[in-house]
């Protein structure tokens, strides 16, 4: 028997719904076996440095303190509740907000919850053996707070499934533990999710592009005229920050570290830098290109029938719908989407409301050029003359309009045979994948010590030093 309000924190009252109890009573220990066999490997007993949200106010959405991650604190939140709430885009738009499923989106509205939803272990999957080649406990840390807030991310979806979907709601819960990243026979549902992360530069750059998708899709979702949607996914937010600031730093501090040997040492050529146990500038951008291009896959198609029906119903709005400036139903409005004409890429003005997922995506894409900019300064500042580079939103790709073209970094077209024999030039090959795993044999465990291959943070967590004990191998 679960204490509910000890247990799992929460403000929507789950201590007296009991319909709520009876599923989560069923779906907690499901939960359990599924952390204890798919979440971070041999873990369970470690006592981590962790912030969890007992409440949504500003005291209690970050206490920090030791805790076994099986003891995490799943708590259940929505951002507290405006009973003035209007459904702010779409064709009802200007009808109150939602508190209740309206029959007719029931079945759009579950697939949106579910694919969010199937997002959130599906991480946790993909980056379960990471814990054991970590280059610093400051780092290690980071990562199991990633994946216990993913975990709560999927009890709040599970949350509403179970709360306002019935009895497919809780089989759609039951199916989001079935389903398993790189699975041949039930993979999860976005191809970015059953991608490996096999070592620390992929984490840091997942966390950067993918998790930042995440934060672009519950930004379009917290602008949702179902109101307990849109209220779930404004709390999730407030954690989603630090996971792109994980990545972020975690590239940067890499970048910083190889720019330092190399002008310590004078050197340029990649095979030089590898020599001196530091990942070369140019493996850097060849995860970028691949992790960039498989998030952008995440938007779906360009032109999209689904995406129109969602914002034209009020399910999923735009980024921050409610500050831009038009009349928020578009049904005359164009925006540009890009597409091959023969051997040309050209835009062409598509109806708005067919080209959301585009338009996100070029959101994305404007934050994401920001981030790569911070990333370019570290090695400005070293003096060295390597600058990173995004590439062409064609290339690459698996979904939408350059889905299986073959579009070079550039934005040229070029044959298949062309592409394939460039395609390490522009991606992971094999090589550097064993040659970064290679520097990532085991875990740096040392309080204060950080791997050769990645420099210090600036600072630690919530003010510690950065030699405070983040972990305890207890
Ligand atoms: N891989 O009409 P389209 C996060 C399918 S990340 C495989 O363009 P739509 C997080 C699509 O299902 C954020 N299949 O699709 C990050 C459809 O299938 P059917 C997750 C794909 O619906 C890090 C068909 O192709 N949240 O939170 O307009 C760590 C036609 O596509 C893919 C959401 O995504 C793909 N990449 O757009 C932890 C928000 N893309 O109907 C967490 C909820 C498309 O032909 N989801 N397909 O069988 C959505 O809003 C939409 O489902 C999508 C797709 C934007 C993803």
């Amino acid at each position: 028997m679960i204490n509910y309000s000890e247990k799992i924190p929460n403000n929507v009252e789950l201590g007296s719904d009991r319909v709520l109890q009876r599923a989560l009573e069923h779906w907690q220990p499901a939960y359990m076996k599924w952390w204890y066999d798919m979440g971070p490997s041999e873990s369970h007993a470690f006592e981590v440095y962790l912030r969890t949200a007992i409440s949504v106010d500003t005291e209690g959405w970050a206490q920090f303190g030791y805790v076994r991650m099986p003891e995490y604190r799943w708590g259940i939140f929505l951002q507290p509740r405006d009973q003035n709430r209007l459904v702010n885009f779409g064709i009802r738009k200007g009808e109150p907000a939602w508190q209740e499923v309206p029959g007719e989106f029931r079945s759009m509205l579950r697939r949106l919850i579910v694919t969010q939803g199937d997002t959130e272990p599906a991480s946790v999957e993909q980056q379960r053996m990471l814990g054991l080649s970590c280059p610093s406990l400051y780092d290690l840390r980071n990562l199991f707070q990633v994946n216990v807030e993913e975990g709560r991310h999927l009890w709040a979806m599970v949350y509403l499934l179970h709360r306002y979907f019935g009895r497919d709601g809780r089989e759609e819960a039951e199916a989001l533990l079935e389903r398993h990243s790189g699975d041949a026979d039930n993979p999860r549902i976005l191809g970015a999710f059953n991608e490996p992360t096999p070592d620390w530069l992929a984490f840091y750059m997942f966390t950067f592009f993918t998790d930042r998708d995440g934060k672009f899709q519950l930004s379009s979702l917290a602008e949702s005229g179902f109101d307990p949607l849109a209220r779930t996914c404004r709390f999730m937010l407030t954690e989603e920050a630090h996971h792109m600031f994980v990545g972020e730093t975690g590239v940067s501090r890499i970048i910083q570290r190889t720019c330092e040997v190399m002008k310590q040492h004078k050197v340029e050529d990649p095979s030089d830098v590898r020599q001196l146990g530091v990942i070369d500038l140019q493996t850097i951008q060849r995860y970028l290109n691949f992790h960039y291009s498989v998030t952008l896959d995440l938007y779906g198609a360009d032109s999209s029938s689904n995406a129109a029906t969602y914002f034209a119903s009020g399910l999923k709005g735009r980024y921050q719908e409610t500050k831009i400036n038009d009349d928020h139903v578009l049904q005359e409005a164009v925006y540009p989407v890009e597409e091959i004409q023969g051997d040309k890429i050209v835009a062409r003005m598509a109806p708005a409301l067919n080209a959301i997922n585009a338009r996100l995506r070029d959101d994305y894409i404007k934050e994401i050029e920001n981030g790569m900019a911070r990333w370019n300064r570290v090695i400005e500042e070293a003096g060295l003359p390597f600058r990173f580079a995004l590439p062409h939103v064609g290339f690459h790709r698996a979904i939408g309009n350059f889905g299986g073209c073959f579009v070079t970094p550039g934005g040229e077209i070029v044959s298949q045979d062309g592409w394939e024999r460039n395609r390490y030039q522009w991606l992971p090959s094999p090589e550097d994948y064993t040659y970064v795993q290679s520097l990532m044999s085991g875990r740096v465990t040392e309080t204060g010590r950080f791997a050769n291959w990645i420099a210090p943070p600036i600072k630690g967590i919530n003010g510690q030093p950065l030699n405070f004990e983040y972990v305890r191998f207890s």
